[in-house]
């Protein structure tokens, strides 16, 4: 029995880390699995899971090049919302918001998950206008959300600059209650924990460098531990999913960008919501550790470095602290990027690939964590049945010349 201190025991019972992830280890790879799935971040696990739980296959593995909830899933701000405009959106981070609601006590693992709300300034008539018009697309949707106009913002969230004569006033926000934050790696390790139980191989530092494709057919995947045979195979490589489809000849209309955060030293309880503003594209919560979470636009250039320009930082810490006065003398700690997908019309694809059997998850851009228990459901769904989920249907590669676009640049609410 290994010793554990009073501060290890106390993060534990805080963060849902338990011996379960520090005591387990990859276990051998088998010659052969009925789904693979390429990708150990939140979706890839959260697969894994829905695959055993919902459709009954077990004989599946997940692999992972790094480890476990090292990509964007514990790289990312956490913000979980269901707030987005279009209906095919709405109906599919509101199935994960549901999902969310629940996950602490599906998993038997604590997520941290806390609904604290969602606020998104508006700085002009004009982004009031717009952003009125999402409220009402969101009521009609069964989504709650509100309109809080200045004096209700200020009510709601003192520590706001309030002063009019700033270059970004306070105009009004929308509020959406029942979204808020959760523990990013606690989710990965949930779902991985989940699956491991139901027998779901899960083999870290084992990076799938290629495909075996037969007549047409995926027959499984090459990778730094040699090959594997599978009769379906699931991608889920966020920030490297053209480069996994270009492995199997498919070209995916993908941008590649680095997207950037920070955090600050911890303080005592001071900001209880998030406040996101898409004009001076910056955001903030606080952690339940006490520190700020701040993140910031996009970088514009193509790359796969996990740093980020560091002009990037400058301008959101400039708009923090024109929104945040009394943030102005804390020391920021750590600044970190991640790698996002971003498809054209910022929407995901989950869905089949012109390669039987193949299968991929990816463009999620900057708000994937939100998706990851919905997603992980209805990818699950789209691999074990050969179709999509009534909810997944509209998130096709085919889009991209159809035109049947899920165009929610813009109305996602995100400030990239
Ligand atoms: P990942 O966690 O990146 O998992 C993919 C895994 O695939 C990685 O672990 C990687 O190592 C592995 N992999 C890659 N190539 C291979 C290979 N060849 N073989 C095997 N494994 C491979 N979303 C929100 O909803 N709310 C937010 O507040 C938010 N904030 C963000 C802030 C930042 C700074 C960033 C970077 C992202 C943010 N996002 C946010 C987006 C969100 O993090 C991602 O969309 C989401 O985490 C993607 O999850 P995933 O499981 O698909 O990816
Ligand atoms: O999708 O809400 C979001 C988000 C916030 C920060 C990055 N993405």
């Amino acid at each position: 029995m290994p010793h554990y201190s009073i501060f290890t025991l106390a993060r534990n019972a805080l963060t849902g880390h338990d011996r379960w992830t520090e005591a387990w280890r990859s276990p051998p790879l088998k010659p052969h699995y009925d789904v693979v799935i390429v990708g150990g971040g939140g979706h890839g696990l959260a697969t894994a899971y829905y695959l055993a739980k919902e459709h009954g296959i077990t004989n599946v593995a997940v692999l992972e090049k790094g480890w476990i909830g090292g990509g964007n899933t514990g790289r990312n701000t956490t913000i979980v919302r269901s707030n987005y405009l279009y209906d095919e959106s709405a109906g599919l981070y509101e199935h994960s918001l549901k999902l969310w609601e629940g996950l602490t006590r599906e998993l038997n693992f604590n997520i941290m998950f806390s609904q604290r709300g969602v606020m998104n300034l508006a700085h002009d008539h004009h982004e009031a206008r717009d952003l009125k018009r999402r409220v009402h697309a969101n009521r009609l949707n069964g989504v709650d959300s509100e309109w809080l106009d200045r004096k209700a913002v200020l009510k709601f969230c003192p520590v706001l600059n309030g002063d009019p004569g700033i270059r970004y006033p306070v105009y009004g926000a929308t509020l959406q209650r029942r979204a808020g934050v959760a523990r990013h790696d606690a989710v990965a390790w949930g779902y991985a924990r989940g699956a491991d139980a139901a027998g779901v191989d899960i083999i870290q530092n084992c990076e799938v460098t290629g495909f075996t494709i037969d007549q047409g057919r995926i027959a499984g995947v090459e990778t730094t531990r040699g090959v594997v045979k599978a009769r379906k195979v699931g991608v889920v490589v966020a920030g490297h999913a053209s480069v996994l489809a270009g492995m199997a000849g498919i070209r995916l209309p993908i941008e590649t960008h680095p997207l950037q955060a920070l955090v600050s030293e911890p303080l005592k309880p001071i900001l209880h919501t998030v406040v996101m503003s898409n004009a001076v594209h910056a955001y903030c919560s606080q952690s339940d550790k006490g520190e700020l979470v701040i993140g910031a636009g996009s970088d514009l250039y193509v790359s796969y470095a996990q740093r980020g320009g560091f002009n990037v930082i400058e301008e959101t810490m400039t708009a923090i602290v024109e929104m945040f006065p009394i943030f102005s003398r804390v020391n920021m700690m750590r600044q970190w990027a991640g790698i996002v997908d971003i498809c054209p019309d910022a929407s995901p694809i989950i869905a089949k690939m012109p390669v039987a059997g193949l299968y991929f998850n990816c463009g999620w851009g900057t708000g994937g964590f939100k998706a990851t228990p919905g997603s992980g459901h209805v990818f699950a769904h789209t691999i074990a049945r050969d179709e999509p989920h009534p909810i997944n249907a509209p998130f096709t590669l085919e889009r991209f010349s159809s035109g049947a676009l899920v165009a929610e640049h813009g109305a996602a609410a995100v400030a990239h």
